[in-house]
């Protein structure tokens, strides 16, 4: 693969740009959905030119639930992948594993021990999650966001892009770090400033982002650990099983597609999927379909779902058959977020009375 890969820099090196760092991940944790791209991963793309932006594979975040280890790897695999096909950039940006970086678990232990246990008791998604694993909850369930709270501050992220569902857990990572690490352990300048250990994270949120909906309750989220095949569209579907998956999402009894109905949700989200994947405007997209019935409208839907997914499917599988390109975008995605990671690091062990380990 033709494409170079950013040069690395080290951790001695200032900020090599004043560019507002952002950074974000998915979690390996099953295939990639519309969802995930259309929330998440095409805003990273569009933040690209004028942020300095991390973009990791969440791995240490995927195994809080139970996991299979022989999919792990490959699921890491090819979530990296597929940020390179929805067109992030490793000139631009840089990819990493989590995983790979040993700061991001070493940071949250540090963490782990200055935050008190009854604000990770009052997570909304933890108490979701926990409902869901039954009498199985790991304690690196309820750990998640500590570790968040890690990859974000190791970076000296300024923005933090945030669905509604991250929204609680940015809020506990700037709590940790402006009340349980700066304002405990800073230190204070000749002027009587407090010189920060840790950089506070804003919300970055996104005027375009899309809450994506189940095909088969427009009430409720798309998810990959939805037990439900039929209720995403995975970014690798193929076009017959998109165009089934579909056919096959709930509809109601009215004619005509529109937003913004609170008795329609599915009518709701799959125009506004449309919307997104034909490229169109909200108010075209419903001018177009405004009279549509749905017999007529979902094969539009399906057209423009496979028009949309096949460019990203072939530049995946031209990816995934150069195993040596994906890697040395990993090495050297690991070696600068390494290189970042570790300053920060030791700026929390010196400030927390660690001994130097050189
Ligand atoms: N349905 C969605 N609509 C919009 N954005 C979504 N995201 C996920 N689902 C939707 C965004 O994708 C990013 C990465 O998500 P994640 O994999 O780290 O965790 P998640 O949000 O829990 O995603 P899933 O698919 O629901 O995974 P599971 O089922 O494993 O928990 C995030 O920015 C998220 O907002």
């Amino acid at each position: 693969m033709p494409v170079p890969v950013a040069s690395a820099i080290t951790a001695g090196e200032a900020r090599p740009t004043e560019r507002p760092r952002v950074l974000s991940g998915v979690q390996p944790t099953g295939a990639l959905h519309l969802g995930n791209w259309l929330g998440a991963i095409r805003n990273w793309v569009a933040l690209q030119s004028d942020h300095d932006t991390f973009f990791c594979v969440v791995d240490l975040h995927a195994i809080t639930v139970p996991h299979e280890p022989a999919r792990l790897a490959e699921d890491t695999l090819s979530t990296a992948a597929l940020y390179l096909a929805c067109g992030i950039d490793p000139q631009q940006s840089t990819i990493f594993i989590q995983s790979q970086v040993s700061a991001h678990a070493e940071l949250c232990w540090l963490l782990n021990c200055v935050t008190p246990l009854n604000w990770l008791e009052r997570m909304i998604q933890f108490k979701e999650k926990a409902l869901k694993q039954g009498a199985d909850v790991s304690a690196g369930l309820l750990d998640y966001p500590v570790l968040m709270a890690a990859d974000i501050l190791l970076y000296d992220a300024d923005r933090v892009p945030v669905g509604e569902d991250q929204k609680q857990h940015l809020e506990l990572a700037r709590d940790i770090a402006q009340q349980r690490i700066n304002a405990r352990f800073g230190t204070r300048g000749s002027d009587g400033e407090l010189i920060p250990i840790l950089k506070v994270p804003q919300p970055l949120i996104l005027t375009e982002g899309a809450r994506v909906m189940s095909l088969t309750d427009g009430r409720s989220k798309m998810s990959k650990s939805d037990p439900n095949e039929g209720s995403r569209l995975n970014l690798l579907d193929s076009a017959e099983l998109i165009t089934r998956k579909i056919k096959r999402a709930k509809t109601d009894p009215q004619m005509g597609l529109e937003f913004g109905n609170p008795e329609r949700p599915e009518a709701d989200n799959l125009l506004g999927l449309y919307a997104l994947l034909a490229g169109r405007s909200r108010a075209a997209a419903a001018s177009e379909c405004g009279s549509m019935g749905w017999g007529s409208f979902k094969p539009l839907l399906a057209e423009a779902a496979v028009a949309a997914l096949t460019p990203l499917q072939e530049r995946y599988r031209e990816l995934r058959d150069d195993p040596r390109y994906l890697g040395e975008v990993l090495a050297q995605g690991r070696q600068r977020a390494s290189a970042v990671a570790a300053a920060t690091l030791n700026r929390v062990r010196q400030a927390l009375g660690f001994l130097a380990s050189t």
